[in-house]
């Protein structure tokens, strides 16, 4: 089979901070779906519009033959563009369109109530995807949402994987290696991509999607991403890779397994990644150090308990305390915030600012509060009413889309501001800049922070 798997572009807004911030980061998903197809004797091409900068009016231009199946992956934000991505192709060729991803688990029925969409796969695709390009029978494939005689019919839910090692490494060759970077303000060292090496989280933040791809944390093996992080290195050049797994640190043992295997095969790559403050600890910061780990990031999201407890966040820990230790340590950290969080009055976020510079992280990222498709908070605002759009475009953490309680979008966007700005504009930040100066990467890295938070603000629409 001849099969094309697309990447759709986030947004066609130019104007967003969104663009300044972000970098280029490969679409794992399909790349794995696409080395397996490979493997099974599949043909296959990966057209990432996010790299290209493709828009879906211009996808046509790019497919230059015929394909017996075509897929798109996207999470929410994107899902206005793979809906466009299927009009296009559909009216042009009548080839079978799959839609997979996090939007097409969160949301079936309006991905296969899209005229344009065959079939909808939910979660991993793995083995789904195998069975389609098989020409199973639909009603026999776990894991997939379709139409037949007019009607949607959801089929059951597949197992989620066991064993991750049992597959092969994405298909990085098909992909457009030098196009990706990672998001300002994380690499020191560039090139630098983005990687996954597990699935899931033990939270249940009410705002977040953490089991999108199934229940149980899992892990690839140290050896196995030891392979994947050599081949970034060797064959593709990349001086950093940047970790985005939920919860880098769950698998202690694992974590410093992979440090002793970096630091005796002399890899000399620096990383960074995203983890929980109750999931570290001082040894286990000095190997990750010794490693190569240079920022972690930390998710704070409130300065209040209160709200914190509210929003399921069961994260209760001396968060000062923490931070100072991984600085300690030589890395650095970079806290994330919402502003806007659901039952939060304007003085909890004030409480937030404050808090931000207290415990004094080197970066802090502040996000208006956003209630994503699959997420417990969404449902809860549904239910409520208070969802005041369902163009999914404008879910990405810089626009107001629910009716809070007691705030309003104006005092949102105006706290959101507040916070970058009282953070950003201290004389600790300056210093910190100056410091910074003995060390080349660093200081062009504050300046491209800096540049970006500036330009971010001059178009904020
Ligand atoms: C890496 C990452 C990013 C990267 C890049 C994402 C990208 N577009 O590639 C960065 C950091 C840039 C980023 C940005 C954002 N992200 Co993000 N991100 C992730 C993260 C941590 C991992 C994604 C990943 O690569 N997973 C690994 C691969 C293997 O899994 P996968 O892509 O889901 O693919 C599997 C299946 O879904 C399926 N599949 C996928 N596509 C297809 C296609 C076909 C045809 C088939 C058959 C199957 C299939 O098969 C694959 C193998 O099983 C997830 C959380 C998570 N753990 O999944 C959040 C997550 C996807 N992000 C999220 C959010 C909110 C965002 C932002 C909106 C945040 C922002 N604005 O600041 C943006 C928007 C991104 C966008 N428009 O795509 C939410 C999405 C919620 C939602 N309903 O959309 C998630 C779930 C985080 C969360 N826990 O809530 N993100
Ligand atoms: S916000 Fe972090 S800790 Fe909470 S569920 Fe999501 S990934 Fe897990």
């Amino acid at each position: 089979m001849n099969i094309l798997l697309i990447n759709p572009l986030w947004s066609k807004d130019t104007k967003s901070i969104f663009r300044y911030l972000y970098g280029v980061f490969p679409p794992l998903g399909i790349a794995l779906l696409a080395s397996i197809l490979e493997q099974d004797g599949h043909r296959v091409r990966i057209i990432d519009c996010a790299a290209h900068e493709i828009i879906p009016a211009d996808i046509i231009k790019h497919i230059s033959e015929k394909f017996d199946f075509i897929g798109i992956t996207g999470a929410s934000q994107s899902a206005p563009m793979s809906y466009e991505l299927a009009k296009v192709i559909k009216k042009n060729f009548d080839t079978p369109i799959i839609m997979g991803g996090i939007h097409a688990t969160a949301m079936p029925d309006e991905v296969i109530g899209n005229p344009y969409i065959d079939i909808c796969v939910r979660a991993e695709g793995e083995e789904t995807i195998k069975e389609i390009v098989m020409n199973k029978a639909l009603s026999t494939i776990k894991g997939i949402s379709y139409k037949a005689d007019g009607r949607v019919i959801h089929n059951p839910n597949r197992e989620p994987i066991a064993d991750l090692d049992s597959y092969p490494l994405p298909a990085y060759h098909l992909l457009p290696m030098k196009l990706y970077r990672s998001m300002l303000g994380v690499s020191i060292k560039w090139p630098s991509i983005g990687l996954i090496i597990s699935r899931g989280c033990p939270g249940k933040c009410e705002y977040c999607y953490p089991n999108s791809l199934g229940d149980k944390v899992r892990m690839k093996s140290p050896g196995r991403i030891l392979e994947e992080l050599l081949l970034l290195k060797n064959d593709y050049r990349f001086k950093e890779v940047d970790f985005y797994d939920d919860t880098f640190t769950f698998f202690k043992n694992k974590v410093v397994e992979i440090c002793d295997l970096l630091i005796q095969n002399k890899v000399g790559l620096t990383w960074s990644c995203l983890t929980r403050p109750d999931f570290v600890d001082e040894p286990l910061l000095k190997r990750m150090k010794e490693a190569g780990c240079h920022q972690l990031m930390y998710g704070i999201e409130s300065g209040s308990s209160e709200i914190r407890k509210k929003i399921n966040k069961k994260v209760d820990v001396d968060f000062k305390k923490i931070i100072k230790m991984t600085q300690r340590s030589g890395i650095q950290v970079r806290a994330t915030y919402m502003i806007g969080n659901y039952d939060e009055r304007y003085e909890d976020v004030l409480k937030t600012i404050s808090f931000a510079k207290y415990v004094n992280s080197d970066l802090a990222v502040f996000n208006v509060c956003t209630p994503f498709p699959g997420t417990a908070l969404y449902r809860r605002l549904e239910a409520e009413g208070r969802i005041l759009t369902e163009d999914w475009s404008k879910y990405d953490f810089f626009n107001v889309v629910f009716k809070h309680p007691y705030l309003t979008a104006k005092e949102i966007i105006y706290l959101y501001k507040q916070a970058n700005k009282e953070f950003y504009f201290r004389p600790i930040i300056f210093i910190r800049q100056l410091m910074a100066l003995y060390n080349f990467n660093r200081m062009i890295l504050l300046f491209r922070i800096s540049i970006a938070i500036i330009k971010g603000l001059i178009n904020w629409r």
